[in-house]
C-alpha cells in the first residue's frame, strides 16, 4: 500500500524552499510552507475525526487554505469534494444530501445557512472565510507541521467532482488517485513543464481544469504559479512579462485581444498559452498568433475523464482541432446508436478507454451502466471526427449542453426551474451565442396568463433563489407555441436559429 499522489504530488516538497504560490498582494507561499499548512489542515480534520473514504465538501474561496484543504484531503484520504461558491442554497443543499460528506468547509455567511441541512446528514462544519480567518485555520499553529500521509490504493477514491454529466441531472464523479495522477503526469511531460515554468492562474479551483490540471502538474515538476484569486485581466496582463504559461478557457482569450496592451513584446517570455473547456474558435487561434506570435494549444477534457486530447507542444498545432490523444488514452469514433467504429473522416461519438477515466456516478450504477460501452468505452456526448492526421475535431454534442465562459449549463435544469411556476405551459431553454462567453442560455416560454411581465418576474425570482448567477437565461422571450418536429420534440435548434 502506499498513496501514489502524495508521493508524487507532495512528499518531493517536505524541504523545498522554492515558491509555489505569488499571491495578489506579490506575498509568497514556499512549497515548504504550503506542505507545513497542509499538514496543519490534515491534522485538524483527523483530531475531529476525519477518516479515509470521508467526504470533504469544501465551498470556499481560492486562497492558498482552501488549496492547502486540497492537500489535506490527499494526506488524510479523504474524498474531496469542491464545490462552485456561487451555488445557491438549494444547489448546494443537493451536494450535501447527495454525497453525505463528514465536514463542510464554507464561510461564515453560508454556515448559518447550512446548519440544518448539515445536521440533517450528520456533517459537521467548519469555518474558512475570504480573509483565511474561522474554526478552521483558528488553532493550527497548535498542530504538528507534518502528517503521516494515510496508505491509499491506486484505486481509492481522490476526488468526487459535480457535473451534470450528458444528462442534467447532478452526480457526482467519482475519480481515483490513479486517475488523476496518470493524467497529471500526461500533460507535464507533453506540455513539458517543469521547475522554471511560472503559470499564470486566474481559474476556479472547484473544477478539473483549475484544479487538476493546472495544479497537479505544477506540483509534479515544481513550478511556480501565480495565484490570482479571482479572473482580473489586468493581473493577468501585469503578470505575463514575468510568467511563462497560461492556463485558461477561450473566453480569457478573447478578453485579452480586446485589449491593446497585448503584443509580442508583452508576451516574449511566455512560453505557452493553453486553451480548453470550451471550443476555442479559430479565429481567436489566429488573431493571438497575429498579435504575440503564440499559438495558442487547445486541449480536450471532461470532469469524468480529466483531459483527453491536446495539440502537441512540439509539432503543429492545428485551429479548431483539439488535437491527439494523450499517450496513454484511447479514442475512438462511433455510431452512436450501435457502438461500431467509424472510419477516419466520419463524424460520430466519441468514445474513451485509458487510466484517466473515472469510477463511474457516486450511488448512480445504472446511470453508469449507461454511460459505458460493455467494451469499458466511456460514451462522451460529444461528436468529433479524426482528420488523416490523427487530430481530433470536436464538431457538437449530443449532450444537451451549454458551455458559458467555460462553466456547463444544463437547459433541463433551467427548464425545470421555469416550469415551476403554475402559468407556465411549456419551456425551452437553448445557448445562443456570445462574444464574451461563447455561448449564454435564453428562455423560450409559453405561458397561459395574460400577464407575462407578472410572470417573468415570478420566473426571475424563481430562478435568481434556485441556480447560481451563470446559470441565469440572458433574455426571455414569450411565444404562443414551441415548434415542434413529427415525433413531437422540441426543436432547439430552430429557436437557436431565431434567437441568436
Ligand atoms: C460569470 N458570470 C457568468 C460566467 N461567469 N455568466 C455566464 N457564464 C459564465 N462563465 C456572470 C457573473 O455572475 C456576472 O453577473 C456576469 O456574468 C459578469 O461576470 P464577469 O465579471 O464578466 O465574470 P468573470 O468573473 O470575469 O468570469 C468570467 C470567466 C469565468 C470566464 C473568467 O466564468 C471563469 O473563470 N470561467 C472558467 C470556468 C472553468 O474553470 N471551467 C472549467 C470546467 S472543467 P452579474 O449579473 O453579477 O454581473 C471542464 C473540463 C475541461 O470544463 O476540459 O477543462
Ligand atoms: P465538464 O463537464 O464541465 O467537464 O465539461 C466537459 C465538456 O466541455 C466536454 O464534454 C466538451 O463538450 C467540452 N469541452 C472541453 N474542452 C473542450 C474543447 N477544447 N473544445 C470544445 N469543447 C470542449
Amino acid at each position: 500500500m502506499s498513496n501514489i499522489l502524495y508521493e508524487s504530488l507532495l512528499e518531493p516538497h517536505l524541504n523545498n524552499d522554492k515558491v509555489f504560490l505569488v499571491h495578489d498582494d506579490n506575498s509568497q507561499t514556499t512549497y515548504r510552507e504550503f506542505l507545513e499548512l497542509a499538514s496543519t489542515v490534515a491534522h485538524q480534520l483527523s483530531e475531529i475525526g476525519i477518516q479515509p473514504d470521508d467526504k470533504l465538501i469544501v465551498k470556499a474561496s481560492k486562497s492558498k487554505y482552501s488549496l492547502a484543504l486540497y492537500a489535506a484531503s490527499i494526506l488524510t484520504g479523504s474524498v474531496y469534494i469542491p464545490l462552485n461558491t456561487t451555488y445557491t442554497l438549494v444547489e448546494t443543499e443537493y451536494f450535501i444530501k447527495d454525497a453525505k460528506p463528514l465536514f463542510i468547509i464554507c464561510d461564515d455567511s453560508s454556515a448559518k445557512e447550512l446548519e440544518k441541512i448539515s445536521s440533517s446528514v450528520d456533517a459537521k462544519i467548519l469555518i474558512l472565510n475570504d480573509d483565511g480567518s474561522g474554526s478552521l485555520t483558528n488553532d493550527l499553529d497548535f498542530f504538528p507541521n507534518y502528517f503521516k500521509a494515510v496508505d491509499r490504493n491506486a484505486n481509492d477514491l481522490a476526488s468526487l467532482l459535480y457535473t451534470s454529466g450528458t444528462t442534467g441531472q447532478s452526480k457526482g464523479a467519482m475519480l481515483t488517485q490513479e486517475n488523476l495522477l496518470s493524467n497529471s503526469q500526461s500533460l507535464y511531460l507533453l506540455w513539458e513543464i517543469n521547475e522554471k515554468d511560472i503559470l499564470i492562474h486566474a481559474l476556479p479551483i472547484f473544477h478539473t481544469h483549475g484544479l487538476f490540471v493546472a495544479v497537479n502538474t505544477s506540483l509534479l515538476s515544481g513550478a511556480t504559479i501565480r495565484f490570482i484569486k479571482n479572473f482580473n485581466l489586468d493581473l493577468i496582463i501585469e503578470a505575463i512579462p514575468s510568467s511563462t504559461i497560461l492556463m485558461g478557457v477561450p473566453t480569457f482569450y478573447t478578453r485579452l485581444l480586446k485589449d491593446n496592451r497585448l503584443n509580442s513584446e508583452l508576451t516574449k517570455n511566455m512560453r505557452l498559452f493553453i486553451s480548453g473547456s470550451a471550443p476555442l474558435m479559430t479565429e481567436t487561434h489566429i488573431e493571438f498568433e497575429k498579435i504575440t506570435g503564440h499559438q495558442i494549444l487547445e486541449r480536450y477534457g471532461m470532469t469524468e475523464t480529466n483531459m483527453n486530447s491536446s495539440n502537441p507542444y512540439n509539432g503543429i498545432r492545428k485551429p479548431g482541432t483539439v488535437g491527439l490523444p494523450l499517450n496513454d488514452i484511447d479514442i475512438i469514433i462511433t455510431n452512436p446508436d450501435t457502438g461500431d467504429i467509424l472510419n477516419q473522416g466520419e463524424v460520430g461519438m466519441i468514445e474513451i478507454k485509458g487510466p484517466n477515466i473515472f469510477k463511474g456516478y457516486f450511488n448512480m450504477p445504472e446511470k453508469t451502466k449507461k454511460e459505458f460501452r460493455p467494451n469499458g468505452y466511456f460514451i462522451t456526448g460529444d461528436m468529433g471526427i479524426f482528420d488523416e492526421d490523427g487530430y481530433l475535431t470536436i464538431v457538437g454534442r449530443e449532450k444537451d449542453l451549454i458551455i458559458s465562459g467555460g462553466y456547463n449549463i444544463y437547459p433541463k435544469e433551467i427548464e425545470d426551474t421555469i416550469n415551476e411556476l403554475g402559468e407556465v405551459l411549456e419551456c425551452a431553454v437553448v445557448g445562443v451565442p456570445n462574444e464574451d462567453l461563447g455561448e449564454v442560455p435564453i428562455a423560450v416560454i409559453v405561458t397561459s396568463s395574460r400577464k407575462k411581465e407578472k410572470d417573468l418576474e415570478n420566473i426571475k425570482k424563481n430562478i435568481q433563489l434556485k441556480l447560481a448567477k451563470f446559470k441565469n437565461p440572458h433574455s426571455y422571450f414569450f411565444i404562443d407555441e414551441l415548434p415542434r418536429n413529427t415525433m413531437g420534440k422540441v426543436q432547439k435548434n430552430k429557436l437557436r436559429d431565431d434567437y441568436s
